[in-house]
């Protein structure tokens, strides 16, 4: 089993970690938290297929319904907690889980159909827009959560109903001249359908995912033209009406589905659904033993692009509003004021799960680093220290319209429940392991925490614990146990960021080989107990110098730093005249975790005057003296915190990343 939602249960967490501490907080507050926002926001008893009066609402996002996606945050929420449970029970979760399932059992139409909207409130409608519709990403979180729910009980209660929904799928779509040539305007059922392989071998779960996949962006799907062409005409839609989200009819680069995906060139559209599809590409590869060369090329060419291009500083990826997604080469505004930045947490998870897939097929710590980074950044910005609030978009500057502040659901909730399952199932990032023969084994520790792995070989259990205060210290102490007779091999990533780093007991031979440190059996014998040492140290960081912004950022270890007001009351317009000298001398200072929730290290950058520019000397229409002698002066010391932490002590919400540099 290679996936991270499968082998994360072998993977315990016996000593207290950052990883681990989020962990307690999302089973302490956010699973119930959440379970009772669906329950009074009407998610909850949605399979009952009663009128809810919010079906009336008018939508956020024309065409798209409101509570589209209402399955999907059941789905995701069953998900996660079932995730959670493996690890400690709990009987108000227990209860819910039970009900929400005899819910959409019962909701199954007598065909297999399963699908709150389309059954309550648009029946007619059944797969007649799949372009904007999300009834397959539905579909698709709906197989997930039977996935999670069958591994958690043994029992195919929700698993049943969900294989009759897909047995209807598969007869629905697919080459045939009575099928409908279709595919989600949304991907998440194509990864969702290949994990059901994964577990049914069932060859029409593997075939319908493969159609999605492939068929995706044919030109002549369907009577000879574009799928989403043939469906938009059937449902009478005017040749120049277009969903809000798309800047121009036919824009279906939005949805990755403008060609083929083996000969997209560079990545965009909606960054979340390009993150699922390629993350379904790259499964798929794997269960082709990685021989499709034109899909591996694409994958790797899409992946490329969006890191070397299309990434923020924080790991996030999407810098247009409109369509929720990436913007041309280099465009990366950090805030509305400049133009956009919208980084998703859910398009961080996804570039997640993307890079979890590419490294088990070619371990490379380049997909580690930006697993890594995402994590401790874009995503874990997404949920507050109490679990009960969160963030949709991840800017890397406030501005007065859009300050930085988490809320507490939103009306397309697909955030959180997404944050909730990722930390349900962790323990599947943090390494990798193949014994396909009962004497060898090899694991791959990408990522550093407090965590334990268990591998049964034989009558044996091999153990690997590591235990460090990872991200804050960079001490990482290895206990590798019951190996005896396995001829063992463990790779250690070495993070492209670490200027330095030690093995003790001493390696003789350092093979570093793109980004692990390989430890070969014979020295594992010998020392079992060993000790990783990374010193962490405080840096800057810039965005690529085409992105035109002459910004510096302070970043330590895998974490990016945030200037906020509540450390630096002085400050009226977001940081946004701040000018800070890369030459400064920077502090460290460990803060206990009060209301972070999470004991840190605070940087502080000691300035030197002035550190305030309006900087606009190049617009001579501009009253410039009064600004400049309002904002020009000295501000004392500049405390940042850790970006994921933001939001977390009150405040006016003002936030910045990258901050002008000094010249
Ligand atoms: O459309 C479903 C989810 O809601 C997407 O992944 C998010 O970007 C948001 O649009
Ligand atoms: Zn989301």
């Amino acid at each position: 089993m290679a996936y991270p939602q499968n082998v994360f249960s072998n993977t315990t967490f016996p000593s207290p970690s950052f990883i681990s501490r989020r962990r307690e907080v999302v089973y302490a507050n956010t699973l119930l938290y959440q379970l009772n926002v669906l329950k009074t926001t009407g998610r909850y008893d949605a399979f009952k297929l009663q009128w809810h009066p919010s079906y009336n609402d008018k939508p956020d996002v024309p065409p798209v319904p409101n509570h589209l996606f209402w399955d999907s945050d059941v789905a995701k929420w069953i998900e996660g907690a079932c995730y959670f449970l493996q690890w400690k029970k709990n009987d108000e979760i227990e209860a819910a889980i039970k009900e929400l399932v005899e819910m959409i059992r019962a909701a199954q139409q007598p065909d297999g159909y399963l699908n709150i909207h389309f059954t309550a409130v648009e029946p007619d409608k059944r797969f007649s827009n799949l372009r904007d519709l999300h009834e397959l990403y539905n579909a698709g979180h709906l197989i997930e959560g039977a996935l999670a729910h069958s591994d958690h009980y043994h029992n195919d209660l929700f698993l049943e109903p969900i294989l009759k929904y897909v047995d209807l799928l598969s007869q629905t779509f697919g080459p045939g001249p009575d099928q409908k040539h279709g595919y989600p305007g949304h991907p998440e059922i194509e990864l969702a359908l290949l994990r059901l392989y994964e577990k049914t071998g069932n060859p029409k779960h593997l075939a319908l995912a493969t159609y999605f996949i492939e068929e995706r962006g044919n030109p002549k799907g369907q009577e000879g033209r574009h799928y989403y062409d043939v469906e938009a005409e059937a449902r009478g839609e005017r040749e120049n009406e277009r969903p809000i989200y798309m800047p121009k009819p036919r824009s279906y680069w939005y949805q990755q589905a403008h060609e083929p995906i083996i000969n997209q060139q560079t990545i965009e559209g909606h960054s979340v659904r390009a993150m699922y599809l390629l993350t379904a590409c790259a499964d798929l590869l794997r269960i082709e033993d990685n021989k499709n060369e034109k899909l591996r090329t694409a994958v790797e060419r899409l992946w490329s692009n969006m890191v070397d291009k299309k990434m923020y500083l924080t790991g996030g990826i999407g810098a247009q509003k409109q369509w929720e997604g990436f913007g041309i080469d280099y465009f990366l505004p950090s805030g509305t004021d400049e133009g956009g930045c919208y980084a998703e947490t859910c398009a961080g998870i996804g570039v997640m799960m993307l890079a979890e897939r590419m490294l088990q097929l070619d371990l490379n710590g380049k997909y580690a680093d930006i697993m890594e980074l995402c994590f401790y950044n874009a995503v874990m910005t997404g949920m507050s220290a109490s679990g009960k609030q969160f963030t949709y978009v991840n800017q890397l500057s406030s501005t007065d319209t859009d300050l930085s502040k988490r809320a507490e659901w939103f009306t397309c909730a697909c955030c959180p429940p997404n944050v909730t399952r990722l930390l349900g199932y962790i323990g599947g990032y943090l390494w990798t392991f193949l014994n396909d023969k009962a004497d060898s084994l090899q694991i791959n520790v990408h990522l550093y925490s407090s965590a334990q792995l268990s591998i049964p070989i034989g009558d044996k259990v091999v153990e690997l614990e590591q235990k460090s205060n990872w991200p804050w210290e960079g001490r990482i102490e290895f206990q590798f146990r019951n190996a005896s007779e396995v001829a063992s091999t463990i790779k250690l990533r070495i993070p492209s960021w670490a200027e330095d780093w030690q093995i003790v007991p001493s390696l003789p031979d350092r093979k570093l080989e793109r980004g692990y440190l390989t430890l070969p059996p014979e020295w594992l014998k010998s020392s079992p107990s060993f000790v990783l040492e990374m010193p962490l140290k405080p840096r800057f960081v810039s965005p690529h110098p085409y992105t035109n912004q002459d910004v510096i950022a302070l970043a330590r270890g895998p974490l990016i730093y945030c200037l906020e007001d509540v450390d630096n009351s002085w400050v009226t317009d977001h940081f946004k005249s701040l000018v800070l000298d890369p030459e400064s001398p920077i502090g460290e200072t460990k803060v206990s975790a009060d209301e972070m929730g999470e004991p840190y290290v605070a940087l502080t950058v000691e300035t030197k005057a002035p550190v305030l520019d309006v900087g606009m000397e190049l617009i001579p229409h501009v009253a410039l003296e009064a600004i400049k002698q309002e904002a020009s002066g000295v501000v004392g010391n500049l405390h940042f915190i850790p970006y994921a932490l933001r939001d977390n002590r009150g405040g006016k919400g003002h936030m910045r990343v990258g901050i002008r540099r000094k010249r």
